[in-house]
């Protein structure tokens, strides 16, 4: 980006108001456009400093506001197949993503990490890792603070790791990670990507810009990362990892260990039974967290002591409270049928299930073939709720009720709820239409189970 360009910066949620301060900051100009017509010009206006070059467009955008406009950085909620970037489009302005304008303005070494479930735990990790090494350690993206607002604060000296989105990497185009990894891949955001060809494709990009020198770290126990990492065309070097083989190089199992094997010789990572996230998929993000310490030179010895010292994040199977011999988890972060299938696999007993949300044209069924022996009661709620039922007795399971809220949700588990039972939030569903988004659903369960 030009310092003086005249930019029209799309969506005013946290990454778009980020994105205008460090245009702002530069010495540009903005446009600010949002769809939603109901927002105020003053309220947004407020987000920067008074007489501020910002100048808002609600509703519907127009060839006219984009007059002198030179380059659009885009929200990464705002799909490419909207209204809007075809008026954008069709006035031949640029179109970049608030990740890469940060890439592009920002400086120091970077980690990004991608893959459908994970990717939050993942890189709060590697984040406190580096922090081990770097005093200057920005941990960024879609794990929650825009890439953007930190941007000016970096130095050659700094590190930064950033959780990014398929949304965000669709709209890359210099992006280069020094570090970059992919956790996993599976169905996710099909009613934005259409094919599952094409989210694979845009996973992959996190690596499209890299050369020899840098690195992926790649999921081996992944089908398509197994076959994508021994391509001849992929330019970084592959740092492998798996939980359920046993590697020659790369990080996995040894009975209760994750080690890191080179050339056949292994060195200890951790042991799970002192580590505080549980179940199989978490000993993969920290595997994948630890490779990227690795690649960036933190000694193994301040490794494993930040990885038995972690506690898990806020919404990722967290535990809420123990009462009346029934456990409560919040996994709020299971926005998909994978992400929810690891919650349920990380249950310690029988569990009543609270579910449904959103439509992201998913399908429930690998995830309700879980349920055998592990879910008594499934409580819906949600648009999703006749579409997750319909599925869940076409595979015989029939103990489901429905709630009209999460306190309904929250206050039938507890009434079912027998000793030693545990009661987990993990929607497979995305929590638009009940919630602003899924912290807030998760932390709205939290309250009706502090309720109770
Ligand atoms: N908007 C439009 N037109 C549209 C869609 C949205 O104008 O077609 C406007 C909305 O009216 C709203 C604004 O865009 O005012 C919202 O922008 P946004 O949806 O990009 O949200 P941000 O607040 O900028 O948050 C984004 C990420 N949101 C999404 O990707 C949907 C946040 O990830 C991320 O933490 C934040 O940037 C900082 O990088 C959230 C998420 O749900 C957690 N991510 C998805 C996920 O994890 O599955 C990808």
């Amino acid at each position: 980006m030009n310092k003086s360009q005249k930019v029209l910066i799309a969506g005013t949620g946290v990454s778009g108001i980020a994105a205008a301060r460090l245009v702002l900051e530069r010495g540009g100009e903005v446009v600010l456009y949002d769809g939603n017509a109901a927002l105020k010009d003053e309220t947004l206006k407020a987000n920067f400093e008074e007489g501020a070059r910002v100048n808002v467009v609600l509703g519907d955008i127009k060839r006219t506001d984009l007059l002198g406009v030179e380059l659009c950085i885009i929200s990464p909620g705002i799909s490419l197949d909207s209204p809007f970037v075809a008026v954008v489009d069709d006035a031949k302005i640029p179109i970049l993503g608030e990740i890469e304008l940060a890439y592009q303005c920002g400086c120091g070494r970077l980690a990004a990490i991608t893959g459908t479930n994970g990717k939050t735990t993942t890189t709060a990790l590697a984040g406190e890792i580096l922090k081990a090494k770097y005093e200057e350690t920005f941990v960024v993206g879609n794990i929650g603070e825009p890439y953007t607002a930190r941007v000016l604060e970096m130095t050659d000296n700094s590190v930064t790791v950033a959780e990014v989105s398929s949304f965000q990497l669709e709209t890359i185009m210099d992006f280069r990670p020094n570090v970059s990894a992919i956790l996993n891949i599976t169905p996710d955001h099909l009613n934005r990507h259409k094919t599952m060809e094409n989210y694979i494709r845009i996973k992959e990009c996190i690596t499209m810009n890299q050369r020899p020198g840098d690195t992926v770290v790649l999921n081996y126990d992944d089908p398509f990362l197994r076959e994508f990492g021994q391509s001849p065309e992929l330019a970084p070097k592959v740092v492998w990892f798996s939980s359920r083989e046993s590697l020659k190089d790369g990080f996995c199992m040894d009975g209760d260990n994750i080690v890191y094997r080179e050339n056949g010789r292994a060195e200890a990572v951790a042991d799970v039974r002192r580590m505080k996230l549980l179940g199989r998929h978490n000993y993969e993000n920290v595997m994948a967290a630890a490779a990227i310490g690795r690649e960036f030179g933190v000694p193994m010895a301040e490794i494993t002591r930040v990885i038995e010292a972690f506690q898990p994040v806020e919404h990722r199977i967290e535990f809420v409270r123990e009462r009346t011999g029934v456990r409560y988890y919040n996994d709020s972060k299971g926005t998909n049928p994978d992400a929810a299938i690891q919650a349920l696999r990380a249950m310690p007993g029988p569990t009543l299930l609270i579910a449904g949300g959103y439509d992201k044209n998913s399908e429930y069924d690998k995830w309700i073939s879980e349920f055998p022996g592990k879910v008594k009661h499934l409580v819906l709620i949600g648009q999703t709720r006749d579409k997750i039922a319909e599925s869940a007795k076409r595979h015989g399971f029939t103990e489901i009720m429905y709630a009209e809220d999460m306190k309904e949700a929250v206050q039938v588990c507890a009434v079912y709820a027998e000793i030693g039972d545990s009661v987990l939030l993990s929607p497979a569903c995305a929590s638009w239409g009940m919630f602003k988004d899924y912290e807030e659903r998760g932390r709205v369960f939290k309250e009706c189970v502090m309720e109770l």
